[in-house]
């Protein structure tokens, strides 16, 4: 459909207001919300995180994409909710204790947001206690670890040691990322993936995940 191709296109170029007011046309000519983040959004946001993992694009450009992105979802969100858009799933992210660092993990977060999955983000400087507190209520399917300090990386161990000692090891997959984070950590923590950016980060929760979009 012409629009959403439009839509797409604007999207990657991040014209925010351009991409919002096709949004509200899209839905103004009576095309599904889903239809629209699938097609137009989505679709567009795939080439964004290809071009990323490529660097075709680099982060600034990418940051101006989110924004664009974040304009076009607030939009759809209510739609979405009417449509009863069932989630790919829902992850919890968060930095850990000690680190106040969150401009990755907020890309992170709004990537995944941006491939349909439910995002909650519990901030920086999080404790194990309040990690084991948050998957205890919100029930992720994924849990995201971010850190960027090699004094705060160790911690990531700590908070999936209290995932085990509270029996909900078994019950959520976690996956670690952050600049001093490797594959090599991730499994020597016995973490279940690790992604070295945010294009990777959604790749490996839906390969964790293997979900595709439904709706009810
Ligand atoms: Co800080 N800082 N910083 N800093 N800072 C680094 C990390 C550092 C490498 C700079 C340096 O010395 N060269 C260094 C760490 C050294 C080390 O540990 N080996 C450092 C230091 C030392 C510090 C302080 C200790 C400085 C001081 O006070 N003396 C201090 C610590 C504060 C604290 O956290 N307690 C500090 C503070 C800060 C600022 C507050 C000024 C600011 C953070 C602002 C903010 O985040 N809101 C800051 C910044 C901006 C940086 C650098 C310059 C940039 C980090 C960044 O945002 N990169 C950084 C140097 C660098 O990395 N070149 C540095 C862009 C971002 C998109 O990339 O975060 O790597 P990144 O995220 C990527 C991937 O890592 C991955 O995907 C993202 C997107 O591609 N990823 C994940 C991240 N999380 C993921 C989670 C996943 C999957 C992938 O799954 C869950």
């Amino acid at each position: 459909m012409e629009i959403l191709n439009e839509l797409s296109a604007n999207l990657q170029e991040g014209y925010a207001d351009k991409t919002k007011k096709l949004t509200e046309e899209a839905l103004a000519q009576g095309i599904p919300a889903t239809e629209i983040l699938e097609k137009g959004l989505i679709a567009g946001m795939n080439i964004v995180g290809g071009k990323f993992k490529k660097n075709e694009m680099y982060l600034p450009e990418v940051l101006v994409v989110a924004r664009a992105m974040k304009f076009s979802m607030d939009v759809l969100k209510p739609h979405l909710a009417a449509a009863r858009v069932k989630s790919r799933g829902k992850i919890l992210l968060g930095t850990v204790k000690g680190d106040m660092h969150d401009i990755g993990k907020n890309l992170v977060g709004i990537m995944l947001q941006g491939a349909g999955f439910d995002v909650v983000d519990v901030g920086t400087d999080i404790s194990m206690e309040k990690f084991v507190e948050t998957v205890e209520r919100e029930q992720p399917d994924v849990l995201g670890l971010s850190a960027l300090l090699t004094t705060t990386m160790v911690y990531m161990k700590r908070v999936i040691e209290a995932l085990e000692q509270r029996q909900l090891r078994g019950k959520v997959k976690v996956i670690v990322g952050g600049a001093p984070i490797t594959q090599r950590y991730a499994d020597e923590i016995k973490a279940d993936g690790y992604a070295r950016d945010a294009s990777s980060a959604v790749d490996l929760v839906r390969s964790l995940l293997n979900s595709g979009a439904q709706q009810n």
